[in-house]
């Protein structure tokens, strides 16, 4: 490992701006930080404070970047893209940071002089979960592009005190606890007291008489907190750039209100403390069902206000009051509908705070935002009652009716009087209470509107946004979304990795994904087959051994590694997983010998914790796995493991492990899936519908390396409009009545033969809105022709290295250059050579 490379010494060549350091200077950092740091005798230092030591020698070692890239993009006083989101899903950071700052082999070679293992060193760092799923994690691979292209950019969110929980089981199901992973302090944060903000809450409006004699209003708030910022460092590939995250921290005012204290309210002075501190305590942990809490729309417009205001005084200082270049030098990017409030509250800030005009103030709304929608699920649209926004927020209400008032006569200077169409296209819902939508707010408020793939663009723009796209298609756009290489290649798959620097005799791959279009030509070159797939059974038996740890479940590296990775939800049809499980197993149990492929499902998945179905589900998981794994009579063909508390980490260990990728939600339900991406990447073979990304992935990899399976888009609905009734393909399916009967037998739950009762109603008598039904024929005809495709290993290893070859369309680096170009047109801005 000390030794480089030949052609890693090409890749520092490359990088030019790769960090140097000495494998010596390195161990003496450590050590160094591991005395004068930690307080600790090296005799006596644990994993952590190893993990510690070597993360603040890393920091070291970067901060230099880290100051002057902020010095050189103020100098430049260049455009920024402020990126801002409720969520972000980083996982571990200082491994990422060793790759791309291109210390990881000195790291490496440091703890193994210091007599350490690296990888379970690094296993002691605590996953940065600030984030649900999908969105999340986009938002943290669109850090590392950013910052690997050298773009002007901030990634603006909330530092909760408590991550997304953590996951067990109990008897098989799902137990929530805390996530208290800054318990301990973070090395990664750093604290900016001096640009601390004030954010004000609830209270009432007033006119005002300026000294010109003119009426404004005013906005008295009734309360108020702080919001202190934590800078997290992003390092971009190759070290070049160093970007921050900043998160905001909420505080009270003042330690304790001295007032109440001296009247006698300590507790309520206290109270009022702990309050004010709960805004940023925790992450709400629902995946696309909004649940209308007030905490959560305070969170809202807390890291709006927070970032807005970090945005106007940054823009100030270098530009005085010219507020004619804003739109030139600030572009804001909404993740989903989350930060919608930042419409109205930059509005406020620019009319009632700075005394622009309206007009003035709205033309720079409308050119600095941008929106993005990652879903067309009806109970994931946001809307806030009215009566929340009066009570918190009654400023933002007046001009979210002053906004509405002119869009809407806007609308009528091209349609007149259509009160129908009026009522489609307010951004107020009539009704009791009435509601503000958010996405409507999102989407007259922006110049851009966005989906997340091509399929998901469409459908935006024929459904849930159809009358507003008939009025500006120009705003419309698609952005498929994608993964970084760096993260889910690199550093997750050192074996693949390695070997395609050695094939491609390059190591500039990470920075230029089309490079691995040049693995094409080894896909049938028997050497290169051997060795690709040993990495993956290596992949696979250290898989193996954590799932052993973790579910005590004995997995054989040479089965099928069938891997479906997501949060749980009935759209993403987990259960229909399940039911081809069931199937396999009746199979075998009425014919022990039959010649199948041995199989592993492999399952990752939090449920929100109020979903008692996608609850139910992980329960039947684990009961039928339970069983299945227990049966002899089987002969360990098949296994099902439920990895609990699946999240970033555990992804960078299952993905490179995995043979196929489950992607088989509804077709038209899930937006673009990134998982997909990432498994397609390191040679899974997608099991998948018509659906998101898949639909592109098809169009990468080609038709015979990939199964597809299930209903198109056209044929869901059409099915849906003649009237989808799942009790006539129940009663006419043999295989699939078994299964869902078998379900809810004694069978499985000796004594409590209903336990499964509400996923078996969900596809029968609740209607089976996710027609789990109607696609499970042809997806068990799909899985088994896979089988019989794993068979022949030649023809898997093709597959599998054409998967990686042709991925590279997905690197977040395209996906990052298409909203510089076509939404923010922001310049990169290198460093100096
Ligand atoms: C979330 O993770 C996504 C959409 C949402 O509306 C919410 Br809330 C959370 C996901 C989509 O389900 C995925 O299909 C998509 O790939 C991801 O966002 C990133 O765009």
């Amino acid at each position: 490992m000390a030794k480089k490379s030949s052609s890693e010494s090409e890749a520092r060549k490359e990088c030019k701006f790769y960090v140097n350091a000495s494998v010596k200077d390195f161990k003496n950092s450590i050590l160094w930080h591991m005395e004068r740091s930690l307080a600790r005798a090296t005799v006596r230092a644990t994993s952590r404070d190893w993990w510690l030591a070597t993360a603040m020698a890393v920091r070291d070692e970067i901060m230099g970047r880290f100051i002057s890239t902020m010095s050189r993009q103020y100098k430049a006083n260049s455009k920024r893209v402020y990126y801002l989101s409720l969520e972000y899903l980083m996982g571990r950071l200082t491994e990422d940071t060793l790759t791309n700052s291109g210390l990881m082999d000195v790291a490496r070679e440091a703890l193994k002089e210091l007599g350490l293992d690296f990888d379970s060193i690094m296993a002691s760092e605590v996953d940065m979960g600030l984030g649900n799923g999908g969105l999340g994690r986009l938002a943290a691979c669109f850090q590392d592009s950013l910052a690997t292209l050298d773009y002007p950019a901030v990634g603006y969110g909330i530092l909760y005190e408590f991550g997304l929980f953590t996951q067990s089981f109990e008897g098989g199901r799902q137990i929530e606890s805390p996530d208290n992973w800054l318990k301990f302090g973070s090395p990664w944060d750093i604290v900016r007291p001096e640009y601390t903000v004030k954010v004000g809450i609830g209270g009432r409006v007033e006119g005002v008489m300026s000294s010109t004699g003119d009426w404004s209003v005013r906005w008295i708030p009734e309360g108020e907190l702080l919001g202190v910022p934590w800078d997290v460092p992003v390092v971009g590939y190759g070290a070049g750039t160093v970007n921050f995250l900043r998160l905001w921290e909420s505080r009270a005012t003042n330690e304790l209100d001295l007032n109440a204290f001296n009247n006698g309210g300590y507790t309520q002075a206290v109270h009022q403390k702990a309050m004010s501190e709960t805004i940023s305590k925790v992450l709400y942990p629902n995946d696309k069902t909004e649940n209308g809490k007030i905490l959560r729309l305070m969170q809202q417009y807390f890291f709006v206000t927070c970032s807005l205001q970090d945005i106007i005084r940054r823009f100030k200082s270098l530009n005085g009051e010219n507020w004619d270049i804003f739109a030139d030098k600030v572009a804001i990017q909404l993740n989903d509908t989350h930060p919608a409030i930042a419409v109205p509250e930059l509005m406020r800030l620019l009319v009632d705070v700075e005394g622009l005009g309206w007009d003035k103030s709205w033309e720079i709304c409308t050119h600095v935002f941008a929106y993005t929608n990652h879903t067309l699920l009806p109970e994931a649209l946001e809307k806030w009652s009215v009566p929340f926004f009066e009570k918190l927020l009654p400023r933002h209400l007046q001009i979210i009716y002053e906004i509405n008032a002119r869009w809407l006569s806007y609308v009528e200077s091209i349609y007149g009087r259509d009160s129908d169409k009026i009522a489609r296209l307010s951004i107020i819902e009539e009704g009791a209470p009435k509601m503000v939508r958010m996405a409507y707010l999102s989407v007259v408020g922006s110049h851009s509107v966005n989906g997340v793939a091509e399929l998901h663009s469409q459908l935006l723009k024929e459904s849930v946004l159809r009358d507003f796209y008939q009025i500006s298609p120009e705003k419309f756009n698609n952005k498929t979304n994608g993964i970084t290489p760096r993260r889910w290649l690199k550093t997750a798959n050192e074996g693949l990795s390695d070997l395609i620097t050695k094939t491609l005799k390059s190591d500039s791959w990470p920075k230029n994904l089309d490079e691995l279009k040049g693995l094409e030509k080894f896909a049938e070159d028997s050497d290169f087959q051997k060795k690709y797939m040993e990495i993956k059974r290596e992949n696979k038996a250290h898989l193996a051994k954590i799932v052993k740890d973790l579910c005590g479940v004995d997995l054989n590296p040479d089965a099928i590694f069938d891997v479906q990775i997501k949060r749980l939800h009935e759209y993403k049809r987990q259960h229909l997983n399940l039911l081809y499980i069931l199937t396999l197993y009746r199979r075998l149990l009425h014919n022990p010998d039959a010649d199948i492929s041995p199989r592993a499902f492999i399952f990752g998945a939090k449920a929100a914790p109020g979903y008692d179905l996608a609850k139910n589900i992980i329960w039947a998981i684990n009961t039928v796995g339970n069983v299945i794994n227990n049966d002899a009579r089987i002969k360990g063909k098949l296994k099902v493991a439920f990895i609990p508390n699946y999240n970033v980490s555990l992804a960078m260990d299952i993905i490179p492990a995995a043979d196929v990728s489950e992607q088989i939600s509804t077709a038209g339900k899930e937006a673009s899936g990134t998982g997909n991406m990432k498994l397609a990447l390191n040679g899974a073979i997608t099991m998948g519908t018509l659906d998101g990304a898949n639909v592109e992935i098809l169009e990468e990899v080609g038709k015979d390396n990939v199964f597809i399976f299930g209903m198109n888009v056209d044929e869901v609905q059409k099915l849906k409009a003649e009237g989808y009734n799942p009790w006539n393909v129940y009663n006419s399916n043999e295989n699939l009545k078994s299964a869902l009967d078998w379900l809810v037998s004694d069978y499985f739950m000796p004594g409590n033969p209903t336990a499964f009762e509400p996923l078996r109603k969900s596809v029968l008598d609740w209607g089976d809105q996710f027609m789990v039904c109607a696609d499970y024929q042809s997806y068990c005809d799909a899985q088994d022709r896979l089988g019989e495709v794993y068979k022949d290993k030649a023809r898997w290893a093709k597959m599998a290295i054409l998967n990686t070859a042709r991925m590279s369309k997905f690197s977040s680096d395209r996906t990052i250059s298409e909203y510089a170009d076509d939404i923010w047109n922001l310049e990169k801005l290198p460093p100096r050579e």
